[in-house]
């Protein structure tokens, strides 16, 4: 089903002394359950599925029933995986498939997974396990969802019984993939599933996630104490877009909603100063406790970065976005910033005592064309290489990065905007099914496995 249609192509290119190349980094590609499973019958519904049927919040009035297929494909994208050449492979288990509602484990649902990971660790690619990318059960959702406080204690529940079942195959947990997204997009302005809206739900939503991370930390802890278990965020640095003291209020005041909200109470036990001046009905509720449930220790900190945002003051919520012309942009209209992950790096180093960092995902979608069974997609090659220099750069600056990963492994449902936009490294058909690397597939591949550590392995 793979089709050998190697484009000619520029490569991928680090200086011969760059941190990138050292044998203790890990290079890998990613995914996330409901963007590529499909197979939705087999698994309880999710507040995606819900989402999906109401008028106009997919784009292209699609959803995750088929997806990609990867649910009977897998075996073949493994194939794929390993044929990149990459270390590990992070993907995300889905909480309705591999949970019944009486709060028992789905059998079906843990095989399939241990398939994949025994697989994953047969070919020697580690598995980097995402607990929660958003497909929360909608059963769930149904008794309040993320605003309940429960559910922080479902997930615990949940992730002690699939720790349980994965033992030791596991080489590192994430517990939630973006607490942002799920809070802020899902439950204040409701772009996201479960679809709700209002200023009142996104930090309670967002503490109750980050509660539900602390608690699943316990957990792994105990039953996974050997596997490398943290939380992946995501950050987009945020500029002003003029010098006016107004404008760097207002961007500053963005970074604390959108950014510092979620890494100072996971690094620092506390929200940012913010929580003092936010009206009191928008507050999280706060228990004894919670906070330092929260800071649990963790092993590493995993960043997502796309873009930057830039922002100017605005009267009635201190900041408002600001959509720049004639910038260089990617087909989700998000700016190419590849100096933003340097800056953001370096900038969470400074201010936070962290754990080793991961970037757990970084990419583009670009308007792919396939053209004579080829997709020569210079731009997004073009992406990874100035965003792996910026990675490179921070390094160089004395940041402990460990690991990048590319979003995403291939095409796959990217959420409200469903399969028109393209993230892969590898092109999907959604009629035929059919994978193809795209040009940045191949680049990626030469590029992982012609590190020297490898090279020197095969002469010796
Ligand atoms: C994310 C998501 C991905 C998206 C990607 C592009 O974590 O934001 O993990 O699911 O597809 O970010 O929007």
């Amino acid at each position: 089903m793979l089709t050998e249609s190697q484009p000619s192509q520029t490569q991928l290119h680090v200086p011969a002394d760059s941190p990138l190349l050292s044998p203790n980094f890990t290079f890998g590609v990613a995914t996330a359950s409901f963007q590529i499973e499909g197979a939705a019958s087999e698994r309880l519904e999710n507040i995606w599925d819900r989402f999906c049927q109401v008028p106009g919040a997919i784009k292209d009035d699609s959803n995750g029933l088929v997806a990609c297929d990867h649910y009977h494909l897998w075996e073949q994208d493994i194939e794929l995986i390993a044929s990149l050449g990459v270390d590990a492979y992070r993907f995300s288990i889905s909480w309705p498939r591999v949970m019944q509602q009486n709060g028992q484990l789905n059998e079906q649902g843990i095989r399939f997974y241990l398939n994949i990971l025994e697989r994953l660790i047969a070919k020697n690619i580690k598995p980097y396990v995402t607990l929660y990318h958003w497909d929360l059960p909608q059963y769930l959702e149904d008794q309040g969802g993320w605003l309940n406080r429960d559910t922080a204690y479902q997930f615990k529940h949940y992730v002690d019984l699939v720790s349980q079942a994965f033992g030791d195959r596991v080489y590192s947990y994430s517990t939630l993939n973006e607490p942002f997204c799920s809070a802020y997009l899902g439950y204040e302005i409701g772009i996201h599933a479960p679809g709700l809206k209002s200023p009142q739900y996104g930090k309670k939503a967002a503490h109750h996630l980050l509660l539900a991370h602390g608690l699943a930390m316990q957990v792994l802890s105990k039953n996974s104490p050997n596997s490398m278990n943290g939380i992946v965020l995501n950050f987009s640095p945020c500029h002003s877009l003029t010098n006016n003291p107004q404008d760097i209020k207002a961007a500053q005041l963005a970074d604390q909603h959108f950014n510092q909200w979620y890494i100072k109470p996971l690094i620092e036990g506390q929200y940012p100063a913010l929580i003092d001046q936010i009206p009191f009905e928008h507050k999280p509720d706060i228990l004894d406790g919670d906070m330092q449930i929260i800071a649990a220790a963790m092993d590493y900190v995993g960043v997502n970065y796309y873009t930057r945002e830039i922002y100017q003051t605005d009267m009635q919520n201190g900041f408002e976005k600001v959509q720049q012309k004639n910038l260089p942009l990617t087909d989700m209209g998000w700016e190419i910033y590849p100096q933003g992950l340097t800056e953001l790096l370096l900038d969470l180093h400074n201010t936070y005592k962290l754990p080793p960092i991961y970037i757990t995902e970084n990419g583009a979608a670009m308007p792919d064309k396939f053209i004579d069974n080829k997709i020569d997609d210079q731009e997004r090659l073009s992406y990874y290489q100035t965003h792996l220099m910026a990675v490179d750069s921070a390094i160089r600056q004395g940041v402990n990065i460990k690991g990048y990963f590319a979003w995403s492994l291939m095409d796959n449902f990217e959420w409200a905007e469903g399969y028109v936009k393209r993230f892969g490294i590898v092109y999907v058909d959604y009629q035929s099914m059919q994978r193809t690397i795209k040009a940045s597939g191949y680049a990626y591949r030469d590029f992982v496995s012609n590190r020297p550590h490898l090279i020197n392995r095969e002469v010796v």
